[in-house]
Parts: structure tokens; C-alpha cells; sequence
């Protein structure tokens, strides 16, 4: 059973808080005088009324200007605001470490090597929120047959653009900036886990990730880093970003798990964010619903490997 409920009365922690909890802890590790920090978050009332279908598409215009890309603020609406004049056009992916060819690629010619396809998934945030976008991509195991990994590589190791002359807070240095995300060889080669290059039917806005970032679907939303500029293989496990910044609260593996709470919340239901007039809570699935990507995890013990 769903129910609606109105997002002023929410009384869940919400993403708010822990984004100014947060600054304040980070800015205290970087010495910076914590000045108050106010966030506008995403607070409309939405009247009872008439229910809002299961499945339909989060509606373009909440996707993006609801975001999570710290680069260019750590507010909701920030980054639709701070990064409209992102330059994204002299773009240079860089592919390197233990393949057996190495390239870096503009996206006139990665975009010559792959053919986006459109694809509808799930995306359920760290925080308790979830979307569903539709995303125009390709598989990252077709870009990964290009390079030929060659048998020290395990791991996948992604970096976001860094650049404190467009992006705000890199030029604050109020985070550990780059961010930077990995997966494991077999992940990265699951059929599921895409490189994006458009939303609903266009290139990705910057706010989004423009010119091209990851999603995979199964993981937390915080795994689908944007913007990449360089994916290098590795024989062991790189560093991540939230994992590296509060190791308690975030695994390298980040698989959406309901039994699994965050230390400081439940994950065992989303509030799933279908207009900019409410949002549905639903209990929370295992790998956010991707049931197929289970084979991965075989005797793994997903409550210790969070
Ligand atoms: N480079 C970078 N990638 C990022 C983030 C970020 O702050 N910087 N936020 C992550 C988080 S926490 C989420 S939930 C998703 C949000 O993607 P969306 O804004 O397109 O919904 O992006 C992820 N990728
Ligand atoms: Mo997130």
C-alpha cells in the first residue's frame, strides 16, 4: 500500500540536514570558518488529490532542478543554477591503466564507437529518494571491449571534471574534490550499467552530468558519478569518494539494500518523486529491483560488504 503525504510535514532526516552537518564537518577538516550555511531543499506542499501513477517518468523539469552535484553547490537547486554555462565543449575522456589500449576520446568520437540507446531506470538515492528517468546511453562493456582490459584489471576506477573555473565549490574547495567512484570489473561489465549521454530525448543538461556520466542502476545514486573525464582499470580496489570521506556510512559497494540501514536513517523505504507536486512512499527493493544483478554477489555477505 502507498500513501501520499505532504513533503512539509516529512519528518524523515532529510537530505537538508545532512548536507549541512556535513559542510560543517568538512570545513572544520579544512580549517574553514563554518559560516551558516542555509540550503533551499525541495519543500512544496502537495494537496491530497488524485493518485499519481507507479510508474511513470519523474517529470524532466524535477530531474533537473532536484540534483546532487556538489561541484557546483551542495542545495538542491543549486547545480541547475550554478552550472548553466558549463563548457563541456573541448571534452577529453581519458581511458588508461591496465588495458591494452589505452585511448582518450573526444565525444564526437566516443559518440562514434557507441550508439545510445534509450533506457528507463530506477535511480534511488543514499538520502531516501528515488527518481525514474529515462536516460539515452550505451553499455559501459562496449566502450570496456574497445580497451581490452588485460587480466590484472579487477576494478574500474572513475573520475568526475574538477574545474574551479566552472565549478563553484572545486573552487571553494569546500569538498574532497575530485570525486571520484569505482566498480568492480564484473559490475562494470553488467548489461545494466550504463554510460549516459542524454535524458529525456536530449544531451544531458550540465546539472545532470553533461557530456557523460554513469549510471548503474542497482547501486545508490552517489556510484552514478558525472561529468567523467578519466576511467582507468586497476588490479585493486580504488579509493571512492563517500567511502573515503565516512567509511561507517558509505561501502565501496553501495548496493541498494533494504535490511541495510544508513547509520543515521532507514533504507527500508524511498520516497519516490514523481512530480513536482508530491511523492509516493514505496518500500525499498534489494538492488533497487534489479533482481538480475544477484549472480555478481554469490557468497558474498551484503551486510558487510554495504
Ligand atoms: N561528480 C559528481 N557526481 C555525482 C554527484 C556529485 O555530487 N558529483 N552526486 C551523486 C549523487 S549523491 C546522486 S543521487 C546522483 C544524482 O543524479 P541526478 O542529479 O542526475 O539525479 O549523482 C551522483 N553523481
Ligand atoms: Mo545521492
Amino acid at each position: 500500500m502507498c500513501y501520499y503525504y505532504i513533503i512539509k510535514e516529512d519528518v524523515m532526516v532529510t537530505p537538508e540536514n545532512i548536507f549541512n552537518a556535513e559542510r560543517r564537518k568538512v570545513m572544520k577538516m579544512l580549517g574553514l570558518t563554518a559560516a551558516a550555511v542555509t540550503v533551499p531543499g525541495f519543500s512544496c506542499a502537495r494537496e491530497k488529490g488524485e493518485p499519481m501513477p507507479d510508474n511513470a517518468n519523474t517529470p524532466e523539469e524535477t530531474a533537473t532542478t532536484f540534483n546532487n552535484f556538489y561541484e557546483f553547490g551542495f542545495g538542491k537547486s543549486e547545480p541547475a543554477r550554478n552550472a548553466t554555462k558549463f563548457d563541456t565543449s573541448k571534452w577529453v575522456i581519458k581511458m588508461d591503466g591496465e588495458v591494452k589500449n589505452p585511448m582518450s576520446m573526444s565525444m564526437p568520437e566516443l559518440l562514434s564507437h557507441i550508439t545510445p540507446e534509450e533506457r528507463v531506470y530506477r535511480m534511488r538515492c543514499v538520502e531516501g529518494w528515488s527518481m525514474i528517468i529515462p536516460w539515452h546511453g550505451t553499455e559501459l562493456n562496449r566502450l570496456i571491449a574497445l580497451l581490452q582490459p588485460t587480466d590484472k584489471a579487477k576494478f574500474v576506477a572513475f573520475e568526475s571534471c574538477a574545474d574551479p573555473a566552472q565549478m563553484p565549490e572545486v573552487a571553494a574547495k569546500s569538498f574532497p574534490f575530485p570525486y571520484i567512484e569505482g566498480l568492480r570489473l564484473d559490475e562494470a561489465m553488467h548489461p545494466l550499467t550504463i554510460l549516459a549521454t542524454g535524458a529525456y530525448g536530449k544531451p544531458l543538461l550540465p546539472q545532470s552530468g553533461a557530456p557523460v556520466r554513469l549510471v548503474v542502476p542497482w547501486k545508490y545514486g552517489f556510484k552514478s558519478l558525472k561529468s567523467i573525464v578519466k576511467i582507468t582499470f586497476t588490479a585493486h580496489q580504488p579509493p571512492t569518494t563517500w567511502n573515503k570521506y565516512n567509511p561507517h556510512e558509505y561501502g565501496f559497494y553501495a548496493n541498494v539494500n533494504p535490511l541495510v540501514p544508513h547509520p543515521r536513517w532507514s533504507q527500508a523505504t524511498e520516497r519516490i518523486i514523481t512530480g513536482n507536486s508530491g511523492a509516493q512512499r514505496k518500500s525499498t527493493e534489494l538492488f533497487n529491483g534489479y533482481g538480475e544483478v544477484e549472480e555478481l554477489y554469490k557468497g558474498m555477505d551484503l551486510i558487510k560488504n554495504y
